[in-house]
């Protein structure tokens, strides 16, 4: 059954890559159809197939389980955020140029896409501005930059014991060019190496062969902490915890419903 929001819901999923940050998400989608979803992973992993400046130069970050540079990210969702108008400021020196959002590279006159702390962007409060950051921010510096531009009202902290993960991530398989994700344990295609939509041939991530994705894991260990203390700080955390993603959906969906429904 879907349900509605009263309230507009900002909300960052956080947690260890192969924790169902994408999983929940696509659920929430579908639960609150107000709500509108930024994969960070996704829109990386799109510029990265249509071979863009920015695709380019993450590609190999990307493949080799490390974090693409804040600088690049902050622009990338800033630009994301601005576009779907979820930002009340239009006129940001970032996003005047066009030749920097076809090319967000090339713009290195901008040093930083984000205004002064103390010039916030309003967001509006409308239900229907309601929106998720899946794998945005993953730094405490990506956190506090996103803080000057919008305030993020809810931060999901996934967790499920690491073990689990390593064995999702070896059975996973992609559809590219929609980001269908599928698993053959969890949620198997119709038909096996077949995307259900489009019939076309199931692809594995770059980034899920086992060497990178302890390298990603690594990453985050390394920067999970500081940026839940970031959070916690705001007073926006909220753990939830679980051995697979159906534990953890009800536990979610009635979250989001007691703060926001
Ligand atoms: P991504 O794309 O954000 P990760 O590593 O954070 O990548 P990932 O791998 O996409 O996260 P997820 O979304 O948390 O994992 O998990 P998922 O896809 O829903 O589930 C994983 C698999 O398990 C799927 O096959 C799913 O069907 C299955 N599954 C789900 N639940 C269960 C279950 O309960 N049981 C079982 N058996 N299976 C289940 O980032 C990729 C790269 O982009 C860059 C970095 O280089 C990063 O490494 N990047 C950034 N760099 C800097 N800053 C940022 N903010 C960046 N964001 C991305
Ligand atoms: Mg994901």
């Amino acid at each position: 059954m879907q349900m509605r929001l009263s309230r507009a819901a900002r909300i960052i999923l956080v947690g260890a890559p192969g924790v169902g940050k994408g999983t929940q998400t696509k659920r929430l989608l579908e639960k609150f159809p107000q709500l509108t979803a930024i994969s960070s992973g996704d829109l990386l992993r799109e510029n990265v197939r249509e071979q863009t400046p920015l695709g380019i130069k993450a590609k190999s970050v990307m493949r080799s389980g490390k974090l693409v540079p804040d600088t690049l990210m902050l622009r990338l969702i800033h630009h994301e955020l601005s576009t779907r108008g979820f930002l009340s400021r239009t006129h940001s020196p970032f996003i005047l140029s066009s030749t920097s959002l076809s090319d967000p590279l090339s713009a290195t006159s901008f040093v930083d896409p984000y205004p002064p702390p103390n010039t916030p962007e309003t967001p509006s409060p409308s239900p229907s501005s309601s929106f998720i950051l899946d794998g945005f921010p993953r730094t405490a510096r990506q956190a506090s930059r996103l803080d000057s531009t919008v305030d993020m009202n809810l931060v999901v902290n996934i967790t499920t014991p690491l073990p689990a993960l390593l064995a999702r991530i070896q059975s996973r398989w992609v559809h590219a060019p929609s980001g269908r994700v599928y698993n053959t344990t969890f949620n198997a295609p119709r038909v096996e190496g077949l995307d259900d939509v489009t019939g076309e041939k199931l692809t594995r991530r770059d980034d899920d062969e086992t060497g990178v994705y302890l390298e990603r894991l690594k990453r985050f260990t390394e920067t999970n902490e500081p940026l839940l203390e970031h959070y916690r700080r705001k007073d926006v955390l909220w753990t939830v915890e679980g051995e697979t993603s159906d534990e953890i959906t009800p536990k979610l969906v009635e979250e989001v419903v007691r703060r926001f429904g």
